[in-house]
C-alpha cells in the first residue's frame, strides 16, 4: 500500500510557494458527496520514536474529516473512532464500525518516517446494519485514500523538533560521472519513473543518469545521450560557459552559453529528446526556477534583473553574480519564506531572507542552497574563490536565524574543480540534497558528482 501511495508535489515554476506537506494531508480527506448516513472515522498511526506527536496529528486529521463530512446535508452523524489494537487484519475495524451500525467507515493509517508521512486506507460501505450485521457484517471498498508527503520543517518541528545540522549529521557520497565538461545540472521527475533523473548538461550534449546509493554509490546511465550539435547555434562556446538547468512541468528548460539557443529535454518512450525552444524565456534570457535571467554580453556572468514568470521584475540582486539560487524555504510555523543566494563575479555571497542580506566573502561560481535539518533556515553548498586547474574545497553554510553565516562542513582540498552546483532530490524520498560537480585537472578522467545530505 505504502508503495502505491502517490508523491504529492510535483516541481513547477516557483512563482508562489508550494502548499506544505501538512495541508497536502488535509487536503487529501475531502469527503465524496456520495457518502451518506452515518460515518465512524478512525486512524491508526505508526510513528516510531514519534508517536505521542503522531496521535495527536491523526487525531487532527481524523477531525477535520469527520467536520468535512458533517457540512455534507446527508450525513447525520460522524464519529472519530480510536482504533483498537485487535484492528489489525483488513477490514477489521470496518466490520466492527458496520455491527455499531455504521453506514460507512474510513479506514485509514497514518505512517511516519524519517523522510515521509503516508496516509492511507479504504473507505468502505456497509452492506448490512444493526442486528443484521452481527451475522452478517458486509462491506465493500468504495475509495482509497492515498498520500504520500516528505517530512517538511512544518512536519518536522511538530512531530519531532529540528535536528539542527553539524559538522558529524553530514553524510557525503561521491559518485563518477559518465563524461565531464559539465555546464549545467537539473534534478526531477522528468521521466515518470520512481527514481528522480539526473539532467547532466555539457557544452554539446545531454544525459539523463540516476543515482544509486546502496550497495555502492553508483550511477547508471539507460538512455542514449543526445548531442547538441544538430541544433541552431549550439557551437563555440565562450572562454567559460555558463548555464542553467531547471525542472519545469515534468521537463528541464536549459541553455549552456549566450550563443546556444535554449533547449527542452524530455523523456519519452524510454527515448531521451532534446529540442531547441525559446520557452519560456525567449532568446536572450536564461531559465530559473522563479524567473528568467539575462547575461552580461560577452562576459559569464549574468546582470542583477531578474524578471519573474509574472513578467514582473523581482526585487533586483544586490549585484551581477555568477551563479544564483531561489528557494521557498519552509517555516516551523507551516508559512514559506522567499530566499535567495548570489554570487558576485567578485566572489561576495549575498543570501536575502525576507528583506535581510547575510553576507560572505571569497566564494567561488558553484552554489547550491536548500533546508537540509528543515528548520526553517538555509544551508548553502559553496566552492573556493580558486582559479581553474589550482583546486578547491567545498563547503556547507548555515544561516542562521540571527542572519549570520557559519561554516558546518568544508571537504578535504579537492584537485579539480569545482563551477557547478545544484540542490536537488536525487534520491526520491522526498527531501532536497545538495549537489556539486567537481571537474578533474586529468583529462582523460571523468566529473565527479559530490551528494551531501
Ligand atoms: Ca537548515
Ligand atoms: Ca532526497
Amino acid at each position: 500500500m505504502i508503495l502505491l501511495a502517490v508523491l504529492v508535489g510535483v516541481a513547477a515554476a516557483q512563482d508562489a510557494p508550494p502548499p506544505s506537506s501538512l495541508a497536502l494531508l488535509f487536503e487529501q480527506l475531502r469527503p465524496p458527496e456520495t457518502v451518506c448516513g452515518e460515518v465512524a472515522v478512525t486512524i491508526r498511526t505508526e510513528c516510531g520514536s514519534a508517536s505521542t506527536a503522531c496521535d495527536v496529528l491523526a487525531a487532527r486529521l481524523g477531525a477535520h474529516l469527520a467536520n468535512g463530512l458533517r457540512q455534507q446535508s446527508c450525513v447525520r452523524l460522524s464519529d472519530v473512532v480510536p482504533s483498537r489494537s485487535s484492528w489489525h487484519d483488513i477490514g477489521a475495524a470496518a466490520r466492527w464500525a458496520t455491527v455499531h451500525g455504521y453506514d460507512w467507515t474510513y479506514d485509514l493509517r497514518l505512517e511516519i518516517s524519517e523522510r515521509a508521512a503516508v496516509l492511507a486506507g479504504p473507505l468502505y460501505q456497509a452492506q448490512r446494519r444493526g442486528w443484521a450485521a452481527a451475522f452478517d457484517p458486509g462491506i465493500l471498498e468504495r475509495r482509497r485514500v492515498s498520500v504520500r508527503v516528505p517530512i517538511d520543517a512544518e512536519l518536522q518541528h511538530l512531530l519531532a523538533g529540528p535536528s539542527i545540522v553539524t559538522n558529524e549529521s553530514i553524510q557525503v557520497d561521491r559518485f563518477s560521472l559518465p563524461s565531464r565538461g559539465y555546464v549545467a545540472l537539473a534534478v526531477g521527475d522528468v521521466g515518470g519513473t520512481p527514481l528522480p533523473e539526473l539532467v547532466l548538461i555539457g557544452g554539446n550534449h545531454v544525459q539523463a543518469v540516476y543515482a544509486h546509493f546502496h550497495p555502492s554509490a553508483s550511477i547508471t546511465a539507460t538512455l542514449d545521450p543526445v548531442s547538441l550539435s544538430s541544433l541552431p547555434r549550439s557551437s563555440a562556446p565562450p572562454t567559460r560557459a555558463i548555464g542553467t538547468a531547471v525542472v519545469l512541468e515534468r521537463s528541464v528548460t536549459a541553455r549552456t552559453s549566450e550563443l546556444a539557443t535554449s533547449v527542452r529535454v524530455h523523456i519519452e518512450d524510454d527515448t531521451l529528446h532534446v529540442t531547441s525552444t525559446n520557452e519560456p524565456c525567449g532568446v536572450d534570457r536564461y531559465a530559473m526556477a522563479d524567473g528568467c535571467i539575462a547575461p552580461v554580453v560577452g562576459r559569464d556572468s549574468f546582470t542583477p534583473a531578474v524578471v519573474g514568470w509574472d513578467g514582473q521584475p523581482r526585487s533586483p540582486a544586490p549585484s551581477g553574480f555568477y551563479s544564483r539560487a531561489f528557494a521557498w524555504i519552509r517555516q516551523p510555523d507551516g508559512s514559506a519564506q522567499r530566499t535567495e543566494a548570489v554570487v558576485s563575479p567578485r566572489g561576495r555571497l549575498v543570501v536575502r531572507v525576507g528583506d535581510r542580506d547575510a553576507g560572505l566573502t571569497d566564494v567561488g561560481a558553484a552554489l547550491a542552497m536548500t533546508d537540509l535539518d528543515l528548520d526553517g533556515t538555509v544551508e548553502l553548498l559553496v566552492s573556493d574563490n580558486a582559479l581553474v586547474g589550482a583546486g578547491d574545497h567545498l563547503r556547507v553554510l548555515r544561516v542562521r536565524p540571527n542572519n549570520t553565516i557559519v561554516e558546518v562542513w568544508t571537504s578535504d582540498a579537492l584537485t579539480g574543480s569545482v563551477f557547478l552546483a545544484a540542490a536537488g532530490d536525487i534520491d526520491g524520498d522526498g527531501r532536497q540534497e545538495l549537489l556539486a560537480v567537481e571537474e578533474p585537472t586529468d583529462p582523460d578522467e571523468p566529473a565527479t558528482l559530490w551528494v551531501i545530505r
